[in-house]
């Protein structure tokens, strides 16, 4: 009798610990995307011929010798990009001029036929390097539209791209993003060409399986919709896709948004510059601190991936006053966000789903603890409660994405002399979510979730004193 009731205890203890984790609801993330999501800020350099004419669509007619840095330094690129936190660089191996930063094969249109390093010079040789040696991972923008490509406009010019992406994509080690620009104008030709985005995917799948293709509608992430810097306030890490292709897109409001019931995971990318152009011209500036930071609110704070421009001069170096914006930015961020006065909190929920998901998992930093609750509880709250009162302008939450984005709405509220009162409300949270409310002191904050699609599973949430940031 004894023994059976001793293996009824530990069956009943053993089912409480090894309680299922909510079901995945809806399409969820790849491994790769939520690696690429989790880098949240990249770096992206537009270098080129438009560097050295000004241009920022080049004409694809420009000689190869108007390439010309005269101290080109990836290694310096990488490093400043290390320097504001970035975990990966993205370049335009070849804009829509055509012309190669690495000696492409199917092209006479390259650094090769230039005499810049008497022809011998390979800037992605160069920056996949320097990456490597940094620490910080390495991607590619090329696209697809060529003004130089003298097949361009004609079927054969798919199987030229082709052979341009399959040079590009290997001897260079791994690629962790491709960037598919939409663009279609005119060739050479006056002619446009009909895109085989089947066998471009395709290309890159095969060659670096790893890498996340943007596009308009992705397949591994999709443009935000605009170049300022700014997801939308709800923003679904989900689209669908069915009868679009890139360049001929949803509209840009769907695109910033993302839709509730898409079919696909294809999460935002925020591509903004530091500068008023894409390319380096000498008249422009970068954009203040309190830019930069309103930036990284509306796109790491709402659910997107910031990849922010940097553009090399025409010596192929980072001009000084964008560095050093970085590095402010960069020292900004780390004040903002290197005391989470959350973490000391007594955390409660009005339901939990056992003892693998308690809600103290939600101050943790361990990405893959999180708090859920029940199948069918799809209004639940948490409660923060600290044993002095704390003071606090910003609310930071995370999704536990990896089992897709669920939650719809929900309301902050903190106490206040004794009775609960609203603080602020939102709408989607996904990977991460950053609400930016007024200076706030209080002894319990509580989290009111409103509306989730399935039962919420939560990994993160904090509150910071963002000291720098003027917001209005
Ligand atoms: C656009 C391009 O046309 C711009 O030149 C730039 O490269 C930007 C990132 O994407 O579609």
């Amino acid at each position: 009798m004894r023994r059976f009731i001793f293996s009824l205890m530990m069956t009943v203890l053993l089912t409480s610990c090894n309680i299922e984790p909510p079901t995945p609801y809806g399409p969820c993330p790849s491994e790769a995307q939520l690696q690429w999501q989790r880098m949240e800020m990249n770096m992206f350099c537009h270098f080129g011929p438009n560097t050295f004419t000004g241009l920022e669509w080049g004409e694809g007619t420009e000689r190869e010798d108007m390439f010309a840095p005269t101290a080109l330094d990836c290694g310096q690129w990488a490093a400043v990009a290390k320097a504001a936190g970035m975990k990966g660089i993205i370049v335009t191996a070849k804009h829509h001029d055509g012309f190669c930063l690495w000696p492409n094969p199917v092209s006479t249109h390259t650094v090769r036929e230039s005499s810049w390093r008497e022809g011998r010079g390979d800037v992605l040789r160069e920056l996949s390097d320097a990456c490597r040696q940094a620490g910080i991972k390495f991607g590619v923008y090329i696209s697809p539209w060529d003004r130089n490509a003298p097949d361009y406009g004609s079927p054969e010019y798919n199987e030229t791209f082709r052979r341009t992406l399959e040079s590009a994509l290997t001897g260079y080690g791994d690629i962790f993003e491709q960037w598919f620009d939409g663009a279609n104008g005119e060739g050479p030709n006056g002619r446009r060409q009909e895109y085989d985005w089947t066998l471009f995917n395709g290309t890159v799948a095969r060659l670096q399986p790893q890498a996340v293709i943007f596009s308009d509608v992705g397949p591994g992430c999709r443009w935000v919709g605009n170049e300022e810097g700014r997801s939308g306030e709800t923003c679904w890490s989900r689209i669908n896709v069915a009868g679009f292709e890139p360049g001929r897109a949803h509209s840009t409001d769907i695109l910033n948004q993302g839709e509730a019931d898409g079919d696909v995971w294809v999460p935002a990318e925020t591509d903004v510059s530091i500068r008023p152009g894409w390319f380096y011209h000498d008249e422009e500036q970068p954009k203040s601190l309190q830019e930069l930071l309103n930036i990284y609110y509306t796109s790491v704070g709402r659910n997107s991936l910031l990849l922010l421009n940097v553009p090399p001069d025409t010596r192929g170096l980072i001009p000084a006053e964008d560095s050093l914006r970085l590095v402010e930015f960069r020292a900004a961020l780390d004040s903002i966000f290197a005391h989470d006065l959350a973490s000391g909190a007594h955390v409660e929920a009005s339901a939990v789903r056992g003892a693998s998901y308690r809600a103290s998992h939600v101050t943790d930093t361990h990405y893959h603890r999180y708090w859920a609750v029940p199948d069918n509880c799809l209004t639940p709250t948490v409660t923060l409660t600290f044993d002095h009162p704390v003071t606090f302008n910003r609310i930071m939450l995370q999704e536990y994405i990896p089992l897709g984005q669920r939650v719809a709405q929900f309301e902050v509220e903190v106490m206040q002399r004794g009775a609960w009162q609203s603080l602020c409300h939102a709408t989607t949270i996904g990977y991460k979510r950053i609400l930016l409310t007024s200076e706030t002191t209080t002894t319990a904050v509580r989290i009111r979730f409103v509306k989730c699609r399935a039962c919420p599973a939560i990994n993160r949430i904090a509150l910071f004193q963002d000291n720098v940031y003027k917001w209005e």
